[in-house]
């Protein structure tokens, strides 16, 4: 592994934090990008009253002068501005451990195993790391990765293709259409299936229930050969899976036609190679979602995520109380109704830093100047 990055930070703590380490020095790096990710995270219809309160910005530490990388690891937090209506029970010496305290786990949340394994009896204390507010510093590590990539023209993006019963039919959106997401609010390139996803939003809110959906993430001007088919922990779409699928809340992840294409003959999955003196070798068609024997393959990377409703229903589940054991309704505590364009962008840096390890793996240096040569 070429690039680590470490989080910290409870959801209602001073901080959000993280230390990205092994970027290599001379890297440009604007502020401007890595706030305007993360404002595009807190965006998004079906959001609570959370973002109304924060205005995520990030404060570098470390590891940058100039706007340049050091080469020297880059440190950096993202104040909660919602800390200081919780300082009375998050103050890291004084805070009073009998604020807000919950006992009652819901499903399918991180609450229940999360004490049990930790031996707590209060489930604040799972709730608060397990909380999707950590993505914060994954979006501004990922913002800061894909920096490098856009050197070489490497870009992410992304859409919402469902949220709920809502779906955009068209089977397969080009990566210049994905710019059209910006513009919508539920992040969808189709006017008529954004209409229907806000409606179905609505529609939970209304209920006291929440929505999940497909997120998908395409990535252009990958080179051919990221990743490894040598060795199966080299293989660049186990490592994106991996990552995707430690998102919160995030159940699912497929490569290029996944689900689909296992219905199909191998006749109309695999895409047929074809060579030109202005192309090289070329497909005409990306079932594979740009991924073949765990490498790159020039084609557009394709990669679909789906994620659950988020379990704090403000119409609640039943559960059992954490102590006495009796029956009772879970927990409800303030939330979203639903998340999946915020975690549309988390994918993109998620997705961003996995492709700066592997591109470092193969083009990795220690200056920007020996990267630019070996890459040419
Ligand atoms: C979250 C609950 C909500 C979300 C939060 C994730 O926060 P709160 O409990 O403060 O209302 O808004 O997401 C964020 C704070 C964020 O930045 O995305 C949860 O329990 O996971």
């Amino acid at each position: 592994m070429m690039l680590r990055l470490l989080t910290a930070g409870e959801s209602h703590g001073q901080a959000v934090t993280g230390i990205l380490e092994g970027m290599p020095a001379g890297v440009p790096i604007s502020k401007a990008i890595i706030d305007h990710h993360l404002a595009r995270r807190q965006k998004g219809y079906g959001r609570g009253g959370r973002m109304k309160i924060e205005k995520d910005q990030i404060q570098v530490l470390s590891g940058l002068r100039g706007g340049l990388t050091l080469g020297s690891p880059i440190s950096f937090m993202i104040p909660n501005k919602d800390y200081e209506n919780w300082k009375e029970g998050m103050d890291p010496f004084q805070g009073d451990l009998n604020y807000k305290k919950v006992s009652h786990p819901r499903p399918g949340h991180a609450d229940l195993p999360g004490a049990l394994k930790y031996s707590f009896s209060d489930m604040r204390h799972v709730l608060e790391r397990s909380s999707a507010r950590e993505t914060t510093a994954r979006v501004a590590a990922g913002s800061i990765a894909s920096q490098l990539l856009s050197v070489f023209g490497i870009e992410v993006a992304s859409h919402v293709r469902r949220i709920g019963q809502a779906a955009i039919e068209q089977k397969q959106v080009e990566f210049h259409e994905l710019k059209a997401s910006e513009d919508s609010p539920v992040r969808s390139v189709c006017k008529d299936a954004e209409r229907r996803m806000i409606q179905c939003i609505d529609e939970a809110r209304e209920d006291g229930d929440t929505l999940g959906g497909v997120i998908e993430i395409q990535v252009k001007g990958l080179p051919v050969g990221l990743g490894s088919y040598t060795h199966w922990d080299r293989k660049l779409d186990g490592k994106l899976a991996g990552a995707l699928m430690s998102i919160q809340g995030i159940k699912a992840v497929e490569v290029g036609d996944g689900f689909e294409g296992v219905k199909e003959p191998g006749s109309c999955v695999h895409d047929e190679i074809f060579y030109n003196e202005t192309n090289g070798f070329n497909r005409k068609t990306n079932h594979a979602g740009g991924i073949e024997g765990g490498m790159t393959n020039g084609e557009i990377l394709i990669i679909r995520c789906g994620m659950k409703p988020i379990p704090t229903l403000m119409k609640p589940l039943k559960t059992v109380d954490f102590h006495s054991k009796d029956v009772h309704n879970a927990a409800v505590e303030r939330s979203d109704t639903c998340a999946v364009p915020a975690a549309a962008v988390v994918a993109e840096a998620v997705v961003g830093l996995t492709l700066t390890d592997a591109f470092l793996e193969t083009f990795g240096a220690d200056s920007m100047e020996e990267m630019k040569r070996r890459w040419k």
